[in-house]
Formats: C-alpha cells, sequence, structure tokens
C-alpha cells in the first residue's frame, strides 16, 4: 500500500506505522511535507535535478536515490526517473553521470555538455551526456523502489530496467577492472560521488594541473555556494586535466592503467556492485528471469572487497591506487559502506562495526553529532567543505542499509533519529555542518528530500 500522505499530528507514527523516532510525531508531518515538496520542485518532465542552481541537469546516482523517495509519493515519477536516466545509457553499457538538459543553457553547469563532447564518440545516445559513471546503486533503488510499491506497472519497470542493469554492471566488470582482481576502477573523483575526500588526496596529488587551466573556464558551482564549502581551485584544475585526459582517448577503457592519470579501487562504489547484483538476483526472480549468476558474481564482489580494500593494520576499508600500488592512508566514511554487503565476513563486519563507533565517526544508539564523512579527529576534518567533514543524507542512508543488513537495529535506529533530526531543523539541504547540523550548499537538495521520505516511511 502506498502512503500519499503525510503521517497525521495524531496518529502518533510515521507514514508505514514505524514508531517516531528523533523530532516528535507532529514536526514528522511537516518533515514529509517539505520532503514531498521539495522533489516537486525540482521536477523537470522525466527526472529531477539535483537543485535548480547548482545542477540543472539528471545526475545518475541522485537519480537511483530520489526514485527510492518518489517510490512513496509518487511510485510512476520512480520508474520515469531511472528510465530517463538508462536511456542515455552507452553501448558500452555505462551510464553516464551527467545527462544534459538540452533546454538548459549550455553555460548554467560546469563542465557542461560541449566539454564533454559525447556527440563525438560513437554509441553514445542522441543526447549530451558525460563520460564518467558514478555508483552503481541503480539497482537496489529499483528493488526499493518496487518493494514499497509494487504493481503491475512497477513489475514492467523492473522487466523494462533489468537488461540495462546487468548492461551497467557488466560494463564496470570488464572494461574497467584494470587491476584484474575482480573489482573495478574509478578514473575520476566524481565517479565515487565523493569528489573531494581526503580518500583522493594521494592519488589526486600526483595529477599534474596548474590553476591557470581554469582562466579557460568559469566555475558555475562558486556562484551558487560559498568557495569554502566547495572543492579548491587546485580540485577543480585537476577534475579538467582528469576528464581532458581520458577524453583524449575518445572515453576508451584499454590500457588505462599505463596511460591514464587517477585510477583507483573504491570501496564504495564496489560495495554499490555487490549490492546491485544481490538486488538483480531478487530482480531476476521477480521477473522470471535466473537469479543464480547474480548471487555468484555478488560472492566474488565481495571476497574481492575484502582481499584488495581491507587494511588489517587500520581495521577499515580503503580505496586502492593502482598507479601507486598501495591502500591510499586517509580513514574516510568510505571505510564503513562495505557493510551494505549482506555477506561481508563477520571479521570486517565487526571491524567496521568498531570504526563506526569509534571518535572518528559516533555512531550509536543514541547519536551525539550526525555521521562525518570523514574522521573528525584527523588534522585535516574540514566541517563545512563538501566531502572532507560534512554528513551526508545517501551516506548516512547507505550506512544505515548496511547497519540493518547485519541486524544492527539500535544503532540503525540511531542513525535514522540523527538524519531526521538534521532535516527536522535545518531542512533538506545538500549537506550539513557534522558538529552543529547547520544546513550547506544547495538549501532545496533531492536526494536528501528522498531519503527523508524513505527513512520516515521506515
Ligand atoms: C560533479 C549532483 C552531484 C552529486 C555528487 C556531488 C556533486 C558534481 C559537482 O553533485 O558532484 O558530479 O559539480 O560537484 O559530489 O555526488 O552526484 O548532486
Amino acid at each position: 500500500m502506498v502512503n500519499q500522505t503525510a503521517p497525521s499530528a495524531g496518529s502518533g507514527t510515521a507514514p508505514g506505522g514505524g514508531a517516531a523516532a528523533g523530532a516528535a510525531p507532529a514536526a514528522h508531518g511537516r518533515l514529509w511535507r517539505l520532503a514531498r515538496a521539495t522533489l516537486g520542485g525540482n521536477w523537470e518532465h522525466d527526472h529531477t535535478v539535483p537543485s535548480r542552481t547548482l545542477y540543472p541537469h539528471q545526475w545518475s546516482w541522485d537519480s537511483a536515490f530520489i526514485a527510492i523517495g518518489w517510490a512513496h509519493v509518487r511510485p510512476e515519477r520512480a520508474w520515469s526517473e531511472l528510465t530517463s536516466l538508462f536511456r542515455a545509457q552507452w553501448r558500452d553499457g555505462r551510464v553516464p553521470h551527467i545527462v544534459f538538459n538540452p533546454a538548459v543553457p549550455g553555460g548554467a553547469y560546469f563542465p557542461g555538455p560541449g566539454f564533454w563532447a559525447s556527440e563525438t564518440i560513437e554509441g553514445t545516445p542522441p543526447v549530451a551526456t558525460s563520460g564518467l559513471v558514478q555508483p552503481p546503486v541503480h539497482a537496489l533503488a529499483a528493488w526499493c523502489a518496487y518493494r514499497r510499491a509494487p504493481s503491475e506497472r512497477a513489475r514492467a519497470g523492473l522487466r523494462r530496467l533489468y537488461p540495462r542493469l546487468v548492461a551497467q554492471q557488466r560494463y564496470l566488470a570488464t572494461h574497467r577492472d584494470v587491476g584484474g582482481g575482480g573489482l573495478a576502477s574509478i578514473v575520476h573523483p566524481w565517479e565515487s560521488g565523493l569528489d573531494n575526500s581526503p580518500a583522493w588526496d594521494a592519488p589526486m596529488s600526483a595529477v599534474p594541473a596548474d590553476t591557470a587551466v581554469l582562466r579557460a573556464y568559469r566555475r558555475r558551482d562558486t556562484v551558487h555556494a560559498a568557495p569554502a564549502h566547495r572543492p579548491t581551485d587546485l580540485d577543480y584544475a585537476r577534475y579538467v586535466a582528469i576528464v581532458t585526459a581520458y577524453r583524449a582517448g575518445g572515453y576508451r577503457d584499454e590500457a588505462l592503467a599505463d596511460r591514464h592519470p587517477f585510477v583507483v579501487e573504491c570501496p564504495l562504489f564496489n560495495a554499490a556492485r555487490g549490492a546491485a547484483e544481490r538486488a538483480l538476483a531478487r530482480i531476476a526472480g521477480e521477473i522470471g528471469a535466473d537469479p543464480a549468476p547474480h548471487r555468484n558474481r555478488a560472492a566474488r564482489i565481495t571476497e574481492a572487497v575484502v582481499t584488495r580494500l581491507y587494511d588489517p593494520a587500520s581495521g577499515t576499508f580503503h580505496p586502492r591506487d593502482l598507479r601507486a600500488g598501495r591502500l591510499t592512508p586517509a580513514r574516510t566514511v568510505l571505510g564503513l559502506t562495505p557493510l551494505i554487503l549482506p555477506d561481508l565476513p563477520a571479521r570486517q563486519v565487526e571491524a567496521a562495526l568498531v570504526e563506526a563507533g569509534s571518535a572518528r565517526f559516533g555512531l550509536a544508539t543514541r547519536m551525539a553529532r550526525p555521521l562525518p564523512s570523514h574522521d573528525r579527529t584527523a588534522t585535516d576534518f574540514e566541517p563545512l567543505r563538501y566531502w572532507r567533514g560534512p554528513s551526508w543524507m545517501n551516506i548516512s542512508w547507505l550506512v544505515r542499509h548496511g547497519l540493518l543488513a547485519h541486524g544492527q537495529d539500535r544503532l540503525a535506529a540511531g542513525l535514522r533519529a540523527s538524519m531526521i533530526e538534521l532535516a527536522g531543523t535545518a531542512g533538506c539541504h545538500e549537506y550539513f555542518h557534522p558538529d552543529t547540523g547547520a544546513g550547506l550548499g544547495s538549501p532545496a537538495f533531492s536526494w536528501t528530500a528522498a531519503l527523508l521520505l524513505d527513512v520516515l516511511a521506515d
């Protein structure tokens, strides 16, 4: 049964009947309406923009999280969201991280369609896109959306998406297994979704770049958000240099290890691949396809995540920099994300829980502060700067999903309460100050709204 209405002040429960957590039930009704209105305000024909000002096109992993939210209030939009994204899939299977809306002026976002020049590449869709990808959380999102609002129409949505989701996974498992160990590499920090995370500082420091390159372009992000809350000019110079190198090779993936400046195996990206295979097994079962190959792939991915990215010395997961041939040293929230793998061995689950509960991340049944994106005790922790400290709703959602997968219901409840508290106090901001909870970045951000609906309903 789909809950299309806000929880009433008198009901005492969140939509779906769960016990109230965090803010009072009456506030849940207000939050539900705010989240629904935020999503509605960002809806654009067949997809939802992450933010009207900062991100006026369609983004890949945003659309996945957004679909989970739409399933609660307008399920048909969940399927439209995913379908429009996958319509832009390249012939090689990659799902581009940005699908450009031709109605939006080219200069509204940097780097825009002219910079990516996808139309010059064979096998690209008629619509302009970027040439990068983002974490493949789409199969998981499709499964969550279906479970939330199952119907014939939703099953038809699953059936339509299934071959495309399979092709997305195949692209990552083949073209992107640069290291040959069963993990997919990302070729740009933007592919991680955590653009300027300290996780990328070591590999990024080896990318030659000069901020003078920015004279040829105009950053648009700092027009809409405080520069102190965004990546630096040096970060952007390197972002541009890495795309330029990838684009010069026609976005081909052959011999990346020898010629590309940034090749890294990310724990979240690969855990998302494993979770996607799990979700595909469920989807396959629902539409009469064979779930077994998906289960086998999921098991192999989990094994590779543990073998290649878990560091027994630090007791957490780190990205592997293939050019340097070592794990990157920073302890970021990425280290907790393999919890979304339900078959993660007990030893690594235990280690991730210790890391999560430490002073670095502060996870608790009653959380004093929101989950940060970076180690609070690190000297390079920056509470205002984007992925270098602030709290993000999508990462909290993923970690909570992982806690539930491992039976950590009380910790998951603590995280849920902190998520509701954040949005309840600050609104549907893009990210939040990890100490004060103040809203940062875009004030009407779609995935914050979508995932808020999901946790309120749970
Ligand atoms: C670059 C849209 C995207 C998110 C990313 C987030 C940010 C873009 C940017 O916004 O990245 O892709 O311009 O900063 O880091 O996770 O998908 O919301």
